[in-house]
């Protein structure tokens, strides 16, 4: 029985300095010093023994168990401190490496034309007025001299709600909103979504942006309209830059006007851009209907006022050259980035 542990010794030290892994030591600890191990099975057999023999081998035997023991402890300490080091040098990061820079966002053209428009009349002492895109059709129509058969306000163009609520078309509304609340003088924008019911195409599209503006307060008058478009202009397309106007008809002003800047490509020669015209429309505008202040409480005979509209997606495309609405909402970083 001596041989056989000092050949389990022998064995099994050398099994355990060759073992490759942690699982391989686990299975040579079962093989040996487990329930069924080589070792286990001999010291089963000491019932056979002497009286004298016994205490001899059964010291052997601890001493083997022992060996076996503490020799696996110290393969698992040094395979763990390996598996800890080669972890270590895989998920080792070079801090001298540069950082991955987040990806910067930007405003939407949209957006970013509309701050500086925003930015230019609150500079000349206008205010912002914002209110709802869902309205009565007494405020985005009858109250704007458009009664109700009035041509602009069949289906085709408008989303109606009900008889007598609809996706307000256009953000005058909020001017006539503004009239009832406060007395002249009054200096207002109201820029926002507006909703007429087109088909989608690169120039249509049933949702897009508007910014109208308003001044009512005592003798008002187309200078003063022409004098403040002007600056306007000037601020958006620079110092070289000429407004025209064109005589129009909107039921809401009188008179009324397109208005056309000179072109910012061509300073005017005519080119692609302009279509040769060396102009390009941007805003309608007129001097506020009599019978508008009136809806208002204002008395026509005291104060005049002037308004215009522009359209913001029309505006941001003559202004950066874009040919597709469509590229405003199909959110294409590759398009969006360029702003
Ligand atoms: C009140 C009185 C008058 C607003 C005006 C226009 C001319 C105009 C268009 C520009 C492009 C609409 O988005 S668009 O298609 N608008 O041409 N808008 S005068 O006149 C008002 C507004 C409010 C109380």
């Amino acid at each position: 029985m001596k041989e056989a542990l000092m050949q389990i010794k022998e064995k099994g030290v050398a099994e355990i300095r060759s073992a490759q892994s942690l699982k391989d030591l686990e299975a040579i600890k079962v093989k040996y010093l487990g329930k069924k191990g080589e070792l286990t099975q001999i010291l089963k057999g000491m019932g056979k023994l002497t009286a004298e023999e016994r205490p001899v081998i059964g010291l052997v035997a601890n001493e083997v168990r022992a060996l076996l023991e503490e020799t696996i402890a110290k393969e698992v300490s040094i395979l763990e401190e390996k598996a800890m080091l080669e972890k270590l040098e895989q998920e080792k990061i070079d801090v001298s490496m540069p950082g991955k820079m987040p990806r910067k966002g930007g405003l939407h053209p949209l957006t970013k034309v509309l701050h500086e428009l925003e930015d230019i009349f609150i500079g000349m002492g206008f205010s912002i007025a914002e209110g709802p895109e869902v309205e009565y059709d007494y405020y985005n129509f009858e109250a704007l001299n458009l009664p109700k058969d009035h041509p602009a306000r069949d289906t085709q163009d408008t989303f109606y709600i009900s008889d007598n609520i609809v996706l307000r078309t256009q953000t005058s509304p909020m001017q006539i909103r503004t009239m009832e609340k406060q007395r002249p003088p009054i200096r207002v924008i109201a820029p926002g979504k507006v909703f007429r019911s087109d088909s989608v195409d690169a120039t249509h599209s049933p949702v897009f942006h508007q910014i109208e503006g308003l001044v009512v307060d005592k003798g008002i008058t187309m200078g003063d309209l022409k004098g403040t478009l002007e600056l306007v202009v000037k601020k958006l397309y620079g110092e070289d830059a000429k407004i025209r106007f064109r005589p129009h008809h909107f039921p809401f002003t009188e008179p009324s006007a397109e208005v056309d800047v000179s072109c910012f490509v061509c300073k005017g020669e005519g080119c692609r851009v302009c279509k040769g015209e060396g102009w390009i429309e941007i805003l309608g505008a007129g001097m506020v209907h009599p019978q508008v202040l009136r809806n208002c409480n204002i008395d026509p005979e005291v104060y005049s006022g002037f308004a215009f509209g522009i359209g913001l997606e029309r505006l941001v495309m003559r202004s950066y050259d874009i040919d597709d609405l469509r590229l405003f909402f199909e959110n294409d970083v590759r398009f969006l980035k360029q702003f």
